[in-house]
């Protein structure tokens, strides 16, 4: 219908245009034509001065008008450290470019007025001017080369790298269509190693599952940082070219497949500094939805954006991510809150190729919960306890020491706890324990007895290779005896295979 309508309109006009042009050669006809040429070339020539007057004016409102909405002016002065670098950049260029813009402007609508066709107009024929050549000559070149030097100590400026040793928070921005996969480096402050060829649907960035930077690094849904810190990106793309550009901190990077790009910028302003500059203005004391009484206004709803600066497809409209600016203690709460991609998604599954294995950083957590155990067992903290309390705290089980399935050989994993328990011994000399083997019911009674005390034997062994006084260790098998759980269920079967120790003096 549109389509229609425009259409329709478009051949009136034709027709309306060619009328006017039939009733001019009638006119033309009856008062001369070059009295009607001349009246013609001079409303023309006034015209032309009109609409130059009414462009202008037009320019210049429009930019007063909308000058609190524009990057740069009013609220929207640059929230990083550099960025009013490159809004002063951008400015001069503005300056000289809007001086060339409004002369050429006035000079093209003056020359067609003062020199339109007269009946005595001659036209003046100039085949050379030095002077002319000189200065349209000059002035370009020490503006261009003024404009250059300047935007090339802007651009080192901005471009710096994070000199050695420099403190800095790294993350990591991977494009793709169409969104941003964001990854922090997690506790140890390093982004893991990734690899291509890794990449998969529960892998979507190809992290290295047997680089332990990898274990704790996560991939939050938006973009936090810290005020006042510095932050360096790595930028990259995993399919076509996209752009990461954070509007209000002036950071804007193309993101190249199989070519990884950085930026460094120092966000200087927190979210809620940004909303309360917007609420001075009247353009955001608006509600945000007009038609909803209960609607917030547009500052409060105000929040900083990643967006994708390259058109890379149907949906690249849908790469925004919201980015929080924050105080360091709300970002270190929402650190503590973040999960890690590789505990949350992938341990100990069929893509795991640690499964079954401990890892170096499980094993200073059980040797951290080992350690507190006995220290709550043997230290007295002053809160009153009956006895059984107090015995129950001096059982302690070692979760993590298990054997081959009806053998008393260690699995290989068992030997990092006990390694822990050499060095609890080592630390409280003065105690003794008793190392308790306990089965499930199944099988034979006695054959489980031997088979327990085999197992704690096996342990009391390991403890005396290691250095630990013989008179200080009693391994004891309890077979089948003393259950903690129903033996009917593979899960209650699992807890009562288990090994123990008990502190028996200190
Ligand atoms: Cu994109």
């Amino acid at each position: 219908m549109t389509a229609l309508i425009i259409g329709l309109s478009i051949l009136l006009l034709v027709i309306v245009i060619l009328q006017i042009s039939k009733l001019t050669d009638l006119y033309a006809r009856i008062r001369g034509e070059e009295e009607v040429d001349e009246r013609l070339n001079r409303s023309q020539g006034n015209a032309m001065i009109l609409f130059m007057v009414g462009f202008l004016t037009l320019c210049i409102i429009s930019a007063y008008w909308m000058r609190n909405y524009m990057l740069g002016y009013g609220p929207h002065k640059a929230a990083s450290a550099h960025g009013s670098t490159l809004d002063n950049l951008f400015n001069t260029t503005l300056l000289f470019t809007g001086i060339v813009f409004v002369i050429t402007h006035i000079a093209l609508f003056y020359f067609s007025w003062r020199y339109k066709k007269t009946k005595t107009s001659k036209a003046t024929h100039w085949s050379h001017n030095n002077t002319l050549e000189i200065v349209w000559s000059a002035i370009p070149a020490v503006v261009m080369t003024y404009l250059v030097i300047k935007g090339l100590l802007a651009w080192n400026a901005v471009m710096a790298d994070i000199k050695p040793g420099e403190e800095h928070i790294e993350i990591e921005a991977t494009g793709y269509q169409f969104a941003w996969h964001l990854r922090y480096p997690g506790a140890d402050g390093v982004i893991g190693t990734r690899k291509y060829t890794l990449i998969s649907a529960s892998n979507p960035l190809g992290q290295d599952w047997t680089d332990p930077h990898n274990y704790d690094d996560f991939h939050p849904d938006e973009l936090w940082l810290p005020v006042g810190k510095k932050v360096r990106v790595r930028i990259i793309a995993r399919d076509v070219l996209h752009n990461f550009f954070l509007p209000h901190f002036r950071v804007k990077m193309d993101a190249v497949p199989g070519l990884p790009t950085y930026f460094v910028f120092t966000p200087e302003k927190t979210t809620e500094d940004y909303r309360n500059e917007l609420r001075n203005y009247p353009e955001y004391n608006v509600p945000k939805d007009p038609s909803d009484p209960d609607s917030k206004m547009l500052w409060e709803e105000f929040n900083y954006e990643l967006a994708c600066a390259e058109l890379c497809g149907k949906s690249h409209y849908s790469m925004r991510r919201v980015v929080r600016i924050v105080s360091q203690e709300e970002y270190d709460a929402w650190l503590a809150k973040q999960q890690s991609y590789y505990q949350s998604t992938i341990r100990n599954t069929d893509d795991d190729p640690n499964k079954g294995k401990l890892l170096g950083y499980e094993m200073d957590r059980n040797r951290e919960a080992l350690n507190m155990a006995v220290d709550k067992a043997l230290v007295d903290a002053g809160i009153p306890m009956t006895a059984e309390e107090k015995a129950a705290l001096r059982l302690i089980p070692l979760d993590y020491v298990g054997f081959e399935t009806g053998s008393s050989v260690l699995t290989s994993q068992s030997t990092s706890q006990i390694d822990d328990l050499v060095g609890i011994l080592n630390r409280y000399p003065d105690i003794s324990i008793e190392i308790e083997g306990h089965t499930d019911s199944t099988g034979e009674v006695a054959a489980n007895q031997v088979l327990s005390q085999d197992r704690a034997q096996v342990i009391e062994n390991y403890l005396i290779e290691k250095g630990i006084a013989q008179g200080r260790l009693k391994a004891i098998g309890y077979g089948s005896s003393r259950p903690i759980d129903t033996n009917d269920t593979d899960e209650g079967r699992a807890k009562n295979r288990r090994t123990q120790f008990r502190i028996i003096s200190n």
